[in-house]
């Protein structure tokens, strides 16, 4: 049963200053995940390592090398601790670089090099992706957010379970989380949905969405869940935990 697990990048990192990590945090993720870790494909956010610097050199919408080069880096090392810490907790990581293996066409996903990843959860490894910067068929080049990531790998890999953690409990409405959500719901939520908290150029919670909502037309159900609470990504991975369900409308 293949499982799809994203950790956003606003629990690993303090968004509002530059690569700063919390090691504290991916160490109890890391620990959590190693709990549950057959056939899964982990993939994280930027966080403060992704969105400070492509902001300052406009990305996506320039095209700069330096800008690509400097941001690619920088979400790497976040990856490295990433799969330092899941090594540690005794899981078996991988690090998978979308820059390397992901090609865009106007910012979506035209190819991605699957197998590596498949023989990797044959053979007992833990694929480790990032939302990354990405070579483009028509725009040179452009992010690929690990909600993309997530929606496409989810498709490709006929996922079961796809939980998507961030720092809330789901889809808030007051500051209650919805049970479900299908896509005509948006419309109405669409002007309190979207803020994040720190920079962010991939489109916040209003970004998630349409991504999983995408993959609900596929479908395949996901749940966006606070995985800042201990104990839930544990849940997720089981597919037990709390949150909002994005499922297809009937
Ligand atoms: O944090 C964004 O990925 P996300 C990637 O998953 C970059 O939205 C480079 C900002």
């Amino acid at each position: 049963m293949t499982k799809v697990l994203k950790i956003g990048g606003s629990i690993l990192t303090d968004k509002t200053k530059p690569a700063a990590a919390r090691p504290a945090e991916i160490q109890r993720i890391a620990k959590e995940i190693a709990s549950s870790v057959e056939d899964l494909v982990l993939v994280h956010g930027a966080g403060s390592f992704g969105h400070i610097s492509a902001k300052r050199y406009g990305l996506p919408q320039k095209f700069s090398p330096e800008g690509l080069r400097v941001t690619h880096n920088s979400v790497v090392k976040l990856n490295d601790l990433m799969v330092e810490a899941l090594g540690k907790a005794g899981v078996s990581p991988m690090p998978v670089h979308p820059f390397s293996c992901t090609l865009l066409r106007d910012g979506r996903i035209e190819g991605f090099a699957l197998e590596p990843v498949k023989e990797m959860i044959r053979d007992d490894l833990l694929p480790v992706l990032h939302g990354d910067v990405a070579m483009d068929i028509n725009r040179k080049a452009g992010i690929v957010s690990g909600d993309q990531l997530v929606a496409y790998l989810a498709w490709a890999l006929r996922a079961e379970i796809v939980a998507v953690g961030t720092n809330v409990d789901g889809v808030l409405i007051s500051g209650r989380p919805l049970k479900d959500l299908t896509r005509k719901d948006l419309p109405p939520l669409e002007r309190g949905i979207g803020d994040s908290s720190g920079v962010d150029v991939t489109g916040g919670m209003r970004g998630k969405l349409l991504e999983l909502l995408d993959l609900a037309d596929e479908g395949i159900e996901s749940v966006i869940f606070n995985a800042a609470k201990e104990g839930n990504i544990a849940g997720a991975l089981k597919g037990e935990s709390a949150g909002t369900k994005v499922r297809r409308a009937n």
